[in-house]
């Protein structure tokens, strides 16, 4: 089978901790290959575009807030059912509700402050990786 594509996102929060050394690390240790890799700054028009799904939930405004806070690292990532397998390394949205081991069990903090993204579907996955690369 052709290995799948996701789009990952090292969160502003995680980046602030230093974090992204880590995160990296767990994910080629998963198995993943890094295709694509780069830090950017997320405009206020950017961030309200890629959440957009999200738009008139009351953690939409404070969401974009905090994904322009500071630079994040997006990543193409691949692997068998990559979209799957990473969503299972990113954990539950909540970090304490996350599986222990998971990304966001270890480097998030709150349900916004998270550490990471991944895409949840091969549309969005699609749509996510055109929005970066
Ligand atoms: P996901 O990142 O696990 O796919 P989504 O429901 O798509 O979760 O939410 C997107 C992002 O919005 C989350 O990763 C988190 O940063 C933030 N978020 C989601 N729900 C809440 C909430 O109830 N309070 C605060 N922030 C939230
Ligand atoms: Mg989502």
């Amino acid at each position: 089978m052709k290995a799948e594509q996701t789009l990952a996102l090292i969160k502003p929060d995680a980046m602030e901790k230093k974090l992204q050394g880590k995160i990296i690390d767990d994910i080629l240790s998963d198995g993943f290959t890094i295709k694509a890799m780069k830090m950017l700054q997320l405009s206020r028009e950017e961030a309200r575009r890629f959440y957009a799904v999200h738009q008139g939930k009351e953690f939409y405004e404070p969401l974009v807030a905090f994904m322009t806070g500071g630079p994040v690292i997006a990543l193409i990532l691949e692997k068998d059912h990559a979209i799957e397998a990473y969503r299972k390394l990113m954990g539950k949205t909540d970090p304490r509700e996350a599986e222990t081991g998971s990304l966001r069990a270890k480097y998030g903090e709150t349900t916004q402050r998270n550490a990471v993204h991944g895409s949840d579907s091969p549309e969005n996955a699609k749509k996510e990786i055109a929005f970066f690369f």
